[in-house]
């Protein structure tokens, strides 16, 4: 209780974060750093009870992904790598805003109150506390890991229990989402060497189907490290893939993490799907050369981001609704045609899909498509729900692939090598960037074809995507998975009427929902002119 108390009195004086009101939303908490000490200890408390809960270790990743370099973040990872469920979200913010409250009472008594409620019917008495810990290459990284150091450390005093702490240093999310997997189901308590694991795992299959490839239409890959932990982890895959191959070159590109300033920062995934330029670092003649291919990562490798320029320089992007639209062009391309009648094969996009990407899968590709609210796991769950083989990206770059035992019993009966091979390098826990990369390299390999041919599948409606600040986005709510509001009142009803205005074309499309990242809304249209973008986001601005 000292200790606590002692926290919360350093905490709770505190006047930046006071006026915060703290959500612990799709991405965990995420905020400029010096606000996150208040989210920081909740964090640590409600992982504290999900180790007690689940008996098992729990991941803390602390990272802001894309945002500015000054901002930070924290979300927790469940035993098998997924995300905290839904239900304990609300426990955390609760916890969070109630240390902001100022009265050491107050919160004990909240702490108490969702600690018994969440232990309820669980035996705590003979359960270790085991946390991993990993952090990206921001500055105050490693300030906010010290902190959950001493807290656990802390805890065993206060709770006499014992406690296994692994610091995993600086790895990207993905990783650390692999390696608290890699613990549980295998029951390992030491460390392991997870750069090696992983690589192991994703790395080794990626060479061998590199070495057994006849391709031809692309001789370098260019990865755009955003400056952050991509570099970090991707430095020493470079270092091995010269030795194990001479069927690729790989070239790294925006690797300073070391200056903290450059995170982010005219590269990575985001600012290039956002601005659909190239990023810093690569130079429009080395993009127009198709035997060159690029990507870029974001700030802790869980999304990419494929791009290149064509013969009159105009930017292609290949972004998460083309990866999805090529992952399943290849799982049908290289199975029998009876082979997916007995099993479903079907991609899982969000309201951002671009209209085309979405007809083409229905219509060229012939395969189910749902659409699931924005965040990960939503598309997962749907993933996981509707189809054998579920293919899901958000436009933005963030997916991945993930199956189940009918489909591996499948494709051995079918005796199908080269899918065997490839589904080896898809890593089905979480949307991960470098594996992903793999899987789309591995792909055009064997379609043997190069990024243009790639984008040339269909054409993207021009659209936008704009923030509006607003005086309260949580009078924002939506339906129909985003793509409808149901309040305020009557914006719905106006948003229709200027989308089906009598010269507007059949595919004009425009949605509103609250990010839930930033204090903002985002109002998305596509269409069938960029002139007529503009005119629907402009009115629906107003
Ligand atoms: C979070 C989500 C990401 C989503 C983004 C939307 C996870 C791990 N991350 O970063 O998938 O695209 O939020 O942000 O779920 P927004 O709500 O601000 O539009
Ligand atoms: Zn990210």
């Amino acid at each position: 209780i000292d200790y606590l108390k002692s926290t919360f009195n350093s905490l709770a004086s505190n006047p930046i974060s006071s006026s915060e009101t703290f959500v612990y939303g799709t991405s965990g908490f995420r905020m400029h750093n010096e606000k996150l000490d208040i989210p920081l200890f909740a964090t640590c408390l409600i992982t504290f009870l999900r180790t007690l809960y689940c008996g098992e270790f729990i991941g803390i990743m602390i990272t802001a992904s894309h945002n500015p370099p000054q901002d930070n973040g924290f979300k927790t990872i469940e035993p098998k790598g997924e995300m905290l469920p839904q239900s304990w979200e609300k426990y955390v913010t609760s916890i969070a805003n109630s240390v902001k409250e100022d009265q050491f009472d107050t919160f004990l008594n909240t702490f108490f109150v969702i600690a018994s409620e969440a232990l309820k019917d669980v035996d705590i008495y003979n359960k270790d506390i085991k946390i991993i810990v990993g952090r990206d290459t921001r500055e105050s990284s490693y300030r906010l890991v010290t902190f959950c150091k001493q807290f656990f450390n802390s805890v065993v005093k206060i709770f006499q229990k014992s406690v296994n702490f692994i610091d995993y240093g600086v790895v990207t999310t993905p990783q650390l989402h692999f390696i608290v997997r890699k613990h549980t189901l295998l029951k390992q308590s030491n460390k392991y060497d997870l750069p090696k694991e992983y690589f192991n795992e994703f790395f080794q299959p990626f060479i061998n189907i590199l070495n057994k490839s006849t391709h031809s239409k692309f001789k370098k890959l260019y990865i755009d490290c955003a400056n952050g932990v991509g570099a970090v982890q991707l430095n020493q895959l470079k270092e091995s893939f010269k030795n194990k191959t001479d069927k690729l070159e790989i070239e790294l590109i925006n690797t300073d993490y070391k200056d903290f300033s450059k995170l982010n920062v005219d590269c990575g995934a985001d600012f290039v799907k956002t601005n659909q330029k190239l990023p810093q670092g690569v130079s429009p003649a080395l993009a127009m050369n198709p035997e060159n291919l690029f990507c870029s990562l974001d700030g802790d490798a869980d999304r990419i981001i494929f791009y290149a320029l064509d013969e009159n320089s105009n930017f292609c992007l290949l972004d998460g609704d083309r990866m999805a639209t090529l992952i399943g062009e290849y799982f049908i391309k290289k199975t029998p045609k009876n082979f997916w009648e007995d099993i479903k094969l079907g991609i899982v996009q969000t309201a951002y899909a671009n209209g085309n990407s979405t007809s083409y899968i229905t219509e060229e590709l012939k395969l189910d498509v749902k659409c699931a609210k924005t965040g990960v796991k939503n598309l997962h769950h749907d993933a996981v729900e509707n189809f054998d083989v579920g293919i899901y990206f958000e436009a933005n770059g963030h997916g991945t692939v993930i199956f189940n035992d009918l489909f591996i019993t499948k494709l051995k009966q079918e005796n199908l090598t080269e899918l065997s091979l490839f589904v080896n390098l898809i890593n089905q826990a979480v949307g991960d960037a470098i594996t992903d990369m793999f899987v789309i390299v591995a792909i055009l390999i064997h379609l043997d074809i190069n990024a243009k041919t790639w984008f040339s599948k269909y054409t993207d409606l021009p659209n936008r995507l704009v923030k509006c600040v607003v005086p309260d986005r949580t009078q924002f709510k939506t339906f129909d998975f985003e793509r409808q509001l149901s309040k305020p009142e009557g914006l719905q009803d106006s948003i229709n009427q200027i989308v089906s205005a009598p010269n507007s074309s059949k595919k004009t499309r425009s949605f509103v929902r609250a990010s839930g990242t930033e204090d903002v809304v985002r109002i998305y249209a596509e269409s069938s002119s960029m002139e007529s973008v503009d005119a629907v986001i402009t009115e629906v601005l107003k």
